[in-house]
């Protein structure tokens, strides 16, 4: 029997050695794929994600198109949020009937009791976790609290999130009662998933980048910092913290007690180093929309990426002559404590070939 091939994933994001650089795609289970809207023509999206043979199999499908190096768990960020007593719907976005902006509302909401409320989500990891191939690991994902408060408050998907932002401002202290409930929920919520076979826990900031530092640090850091505390004392998987648009606020996450970092594009991955330090792996981060480039640029684009990530990791143990060298070079090699991906979410549009030339270009290249 050969030995079970160890997951490069989970060794990166440990920032151990790896044959090859990881990669897996933000929203890799969804539209841009047909089997995923043959099902969705037949099924809701809430039910995909309420019945666990149907979110399993939902999020095995990009893994029988591509190598990759992860699967994500198929739900939302706003299943477990359902629980606790709002009432929101998929239109397929999150839709609040009743946003919720008061503090009988907060005090109104149910503590999350994973096993009673979303068994399911836990039901839904076992049956992928025995299905998954070898070396692949399943990661758990929750919203970070500022990103479902921002839902929660706004009712409805928004730009701008300008009701949510200016109740920050007009009601803080609502603002901190709601976000330590939810950090709470996200903490049993996410414990709950690694007991039940999740390898990893990455939490969604999707939307932590609209807010100035001031008003990141008082509302979405401090919140995030309870449910990772929490997740600290109660679990030992590898934590994601993705900050969608963070370039400004990266020296404010340096600090935050996870393994990894994901970031956007608008930052260079050697740039984000910098701020980060040698204690954390970055995870990222191409423009979505680089997947609609020639499959020539694809790969260039690509490189850029895997060189940056090379720069930032040479940099971060002190070894800066070799990186000089190495640009001049043009050398591209697994950089340690780097996982590829994309800087946000898979548009919708685009094309699953395109997926699998950069998945394989990214292995190709580093391994
Ligand atoms: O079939 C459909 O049309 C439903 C669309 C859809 C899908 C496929 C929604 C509604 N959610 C999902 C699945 C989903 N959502 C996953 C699992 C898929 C995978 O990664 O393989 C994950 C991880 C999410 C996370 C999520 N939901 C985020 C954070 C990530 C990000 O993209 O920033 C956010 C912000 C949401 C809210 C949400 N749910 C659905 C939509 C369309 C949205 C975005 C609404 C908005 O633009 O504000």
């Amino acid at each position: 029997m050969s030995p079970p091939r160890e997951s490069t994933f989970l060794a990166a994001c440990r920032r151990q050695a790896v044959a090859h650089t990881p990669i897996w795609v933000m929203r890799q289970a969804g539209r841009y794929l047909p089997e995923y809207r043959e099902l969705r023509a037949k099924v809701d999206f809430e039910s995909l994600t309420r019945q666990p043979e149907l979110a399993a199999e939902v999020t095995l499908q990009p893994l029988r198109r591509f190598e990759l190096d992860a699967a994500i768990l198929f739900s939302d960020i706003m299943t477990p949020v359902q629980s606790l007593g709002v009432d929101l719907t998929f239109e397929p976005a999150p839709v609040v009937r009743n946003p919720i902006r008061t503090d009988t509302q907060i005090d109104a909401l149910h503590e999350l009791v994973p096993e009673r409320d979303v068994p399911f989500v836990l039901r839904s990891i076992q049956l992928i976790r025995p299905n998954l191939p070898r070396g692949v690991p399943l990661i758990g994902f929750a919203g970070g609290p500022f990103t479902l408060l921002c839902y929660l408050v706004s009712g409805r998907p928004s730009k701008e999130f300008d009701v949510a932002r200016s109740f920050l401002y007009a009601q803080p202290q609502s603002a901190e009662r709601l976000l330590d409930r939810l950090a709470d929920a996200m903490a049993a919520y996410l414990h709950a998933q690694a007991a039940a076979g999740a390898q990893a826990l990455m939490l969604f900031e999707s939307w932590g980048g609209l807010l100035g530092p001031g008003a990141f640090d008082r509302f979405a850091l401090r919140a995030v910092r309870r449910t990772v505390a929490a997740l600290r004392r109660s679990t030992d998987v590898p934590l994601i913290y993705y900050l969608n648009q963070g370039s400004a606020l990266m020296e404010r996450v340096a600090d935050l007690d996870v393994d990894v970092i994901g970031v956007d594009w608008r930052t260079p991955l050697g740039k984000v180093r910098q701020v980060l330090g040698p204690h954390k792996a970055v995870q990222g981060n191409l423009d979505p929309a680089a997947l609609f480039s020639s499959p020539e640029d694809l790969r260039r684009h690509a490189d850029e990426v895997l060189r940056e990530a090379g720069r930032a990791a040479r940099e971060a143990s002190g070894d800066i002559e070799r990186s000089r060298e190495a640009r001049g070079s043009g050398e591209i090699r697994a950089a340690p404590g780097h996982i590829f991906n994309l800087g946000h979410g898979i548009w919708p549009n685009t094309d699953p070939d395109s997926v699998a030339r950069l998945v394989d270009h990214v292995h190709e290249r580093t391994g």
